[in-house]
């Protein structure tokens, strides 16, 4: 049997939220953002702001431009994450295979769910409905028999749209579309596809399979895969999480070694502390990097033996650091790290390894002040926290 998948995502997310507290800002261009001060980026612009050349990403001083009559919102992130729960919630009433991507974007497997409903199209309207009368905010959903066209779908039909592909019509849903529009084409892909004359995703899947792995090596063949309709990845459930991730911009553009690894450290800190409350540990460990032009770098290795010590993750993203400081000597202003590979609880006992048991018991010491008190009441000898945003 056809499997029924959903992806919903709710519409301007953030400014939605504030327009559900404030009515005063509905039908008009709203951005939530950070601080215009300190060089800050919109996260989320409404219906409204879009036809000026708004965007996610785009820095509000460009965006006050295009728009001076929009109205500026700081970000208030404990709203969103309230907002980001009660969504969940609500969907997990529906299915209990849910699986979030981020604060406003899930999966959900309904098959075999919608017979109260009568069909996927009515419990999908369902679902629309009670989210817009708890949370007055709109969502679109896409339904597909697969993840791939189901994100696609509700991408294409936001805001407040409802995209239903019948299983079999997926290929001709997609041929025509353009191959950005499938996950994990970004970019570099879309060029190198392009140089082979492939610009829709139709014809990247009339392309040979050979071609395409040679092309575009292994990963390419999970992209070739999608732009047939063809996509097994399951619904995983919530609490799943594959990596944690922590990025900080700078408030003033800076090559200084010094400050740059104690920022560092803290970002690790973070991601570390978030992966023991987890009760896992990280395989693979990656920093990024955004130079003052924008363009951004990462880059990754993988552990020998996974970890969730702070001092083996920080020592590892200096490592990555220092290389790609040795390669490029330009100004940074953004440094992010990201643990990813997340493998479970069976930790082994370090019975005779001792020079393991104290950063371990160090991390366990600042873990426990932190719940207790806060995230500032306490920093290792590297941390420093001002300049950031
Ligand atoms: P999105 O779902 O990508 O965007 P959106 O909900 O604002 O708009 P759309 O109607 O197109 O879905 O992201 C959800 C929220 O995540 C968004 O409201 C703000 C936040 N976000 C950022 O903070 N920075 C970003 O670069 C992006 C893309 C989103
Ligand atoms: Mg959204």
């Amino acid at each position: 049997m056809a499997r029924c998948i959903f992806h919903i995502d709710l519409d301007a997310f953030f400014v939605s939220v504030e327009q559900a507290l404030d009515p005063e800002l509905k039908r008009k261009p709203v951005i939530v953002g950070g601080d215009p001060e300190r060089r800050g980026v919109v996260a989320s612009a409404s219906y409204e702001a879009r036809p000026f050349g708004i965007h996610a990403g785009m820095p509000l001083s460009r965006a006050r431009r295009l728009c001076p009559q929009a109205i500026l919102i700081r970000a208030n992130f404990s709203r969103y994450k309230d907002a980001s729960a009660k969504f969940m919630k609500i969907l997990g009433d529906f299915s209990p295979y849910i699986e979030p991507l981020g604060l406003d974007e899930a999966y959900l497997d309904v098959t075999g769910c919608e017979e109260p409903y009568g069909s996927p199209h009515q419990l999908a309207l369902a679902i629309k409905e009670r989210i817009y009368k708890e949370l007055k905010i709109t969502a679109s959903v896409g339904i597909g028999t697969c993840k791939v066209v189901a994100k696609i779908a509700s991408d294409l039909c936001k805001p407040d749209g409802l995209l239903e592909i019948a299983p079999g019509e997926e290929q001709a849903f997609l041929n025509p579309l353009p191959v950005d529009k499938l996950p994990g084409v970004g970019k570099k892909t879309e060029q190198a596809l392009k140089e082979m004359g492939i610009t829709t995703i139709g014809e990247l899947a009339s392309l040979p399979f050979d071609t395409v792995k040679k092309r575009l090596g292994t990963p390419g063949t999970a992209i070739h895969s999608y732009a047939r309709g063809i996509d097994d990845r399951r619904v995983e459930a919530a609490g799943e999480a594959k990596s944690i991730s922590q990025q900080l911009t700078f408030a003033r553009d800076t090559l200084d070694r010094d400050f740059l690894e104690a920022n560092l450290h803290n970002l690790c800190q973070e991601v570390c502390q978030a992966l023991r409350s987890q009760n896992k540990r990280a395989k693979c460990v990656t920093i990024r990097l955004r130079y003052a032009d924008f363009k951004t770098i990462t880059r990754q290795v993988i552990l020998r033996e996974p970890s969730d010590v702070t001092q083996v993750i920080f020592a590892t993203a200096q490592q990555l650091l220092s290389k790609a400081l040795a390669q490029q000597e330009k100004s940074i202003r953004l440094i992010g790290i990201r643990i990813s590979s997340l493998v479970g609880e069976e930790k082994q006992l370090p019975m005779f390894d001792s020079g393991t048991e104290k950063p371990e018991r160090l991390d366990k010491a600042i873990d426990r002040i932190r719940k207790k008190y806060g995230s500032t009441a306490i920093k290792t000898g590297n941390g420093f926290s001002s300049e950031n945003s």
